[in-house]
């Protein structure tokens, strides 16, 4: 999909885009309604944020936005937005950001997310407790009733030294009763993050009782870096269905 958004008229056609693509180009661009002028922004990562990325260099580009600096999420956000003309920041250079759009993997009906299927939680969750605003563009396919209710993936970043330690101590964590843990794999090898660490990641059979307990009782673990439950963080959620957008706040 980010080839699909960043394709330029002229060079070749673009490529017809999938109905969820679709979706998931309506929730950026209505999420990039709240870019302004002069903001600092967090470019979040992840095919949906890709969409958002692609449309704030359009704008860029068309003049019709202007004196923007942008931290990325991700080496694939940065190397995109570097692509699509947006100036980039570091947190150090521009610690308090006014906006940041990102995805997410899962939103509950609190408009707590589950994010990091796409491996880039650690760097999202930075960017994201340093910004005043945080705009969460999914399309309705990701709404769960509870977190962790899409019986997908519910990362945690660990250290790569002894992870299989960890991965076992996750999986007999009292708070994630009922779950089981896995080493994210890429092919053979395992699976490695932007910050040279590896991914377990958490199956649930039902949604996660007490997610602020479960993701108190991660973060207590040494060795975990990061987890991806991302709680009473969301500002916005504009999601993007059948019937159209909804904004909630
Ligand atoms: C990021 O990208 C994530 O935290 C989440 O894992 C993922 C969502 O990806 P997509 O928009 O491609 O579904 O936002």
């Amino acid at each position: 999909p980010r080839r699909q958004a960043g394709r330029r008229a002229g060079v070749m056609a673009p490529m017809a885009l999938s109905k969820q693509d679709e979706l998931k180009q309506q929730a950026a661009w209505r999420a990039v309604e709240y870019v302004k002028s002069g903001m600092k922004l967090g470019l979040g990562t992840g095919s949906t944020a890709a969409f958002a990325v692609d449309r704030i260099g359009d704008l860029l580009k068309k003049g019709e936005l202007s004196d923007i600096v942008a931290v990325p999420t991700s080496i694939a956000t940065r190397e995109q937005a570097e692509s699509v003309g947006i100036p980039l920041a570091t947190l150090k250079e521009q610690p308090s950001l006014d906006l940041v759009i990102d995805g997410a993997d899962e939103v509950d009906p609190k408009l707590d997310v589950v994010k990091g299927r796409g491996g880039a939680l650690l760097r999202e969750k930075m960017v994201e407790l340093a910004s005043t605003k945080f705009v969460c563009i999914v399309d309705e396919s990701k709404l769960v009733d509870g977190l962790g209710g899409s019986k997908d993936a519910m990362p945690v970043e660990v250290v790569q030294f002894c992870w299989d330690y960890n991965l076992e101590r996750l999986q007999h964590l009292p708070e994630l009763e009922g779950s089981v843990a896995k080493l994210r794999m890429a092919g053979d090898k395992p699976y490695v993050t932007d910050n040279s660490n590896y991914i377990v990641d958490l199956y649930f059979e039902t949604p996660i009782k007490d997610a602020p307990a479960a993701a108190k009782a991660i973060s207590e673990l040494c060795g975990v870096v990061e987890h991806g439950l991302f709680l009473d963080m969301v500002d916005v959620v504009v999601i993007a269905g059948k019937n159209g957008v909804e904004v909630k706040e």
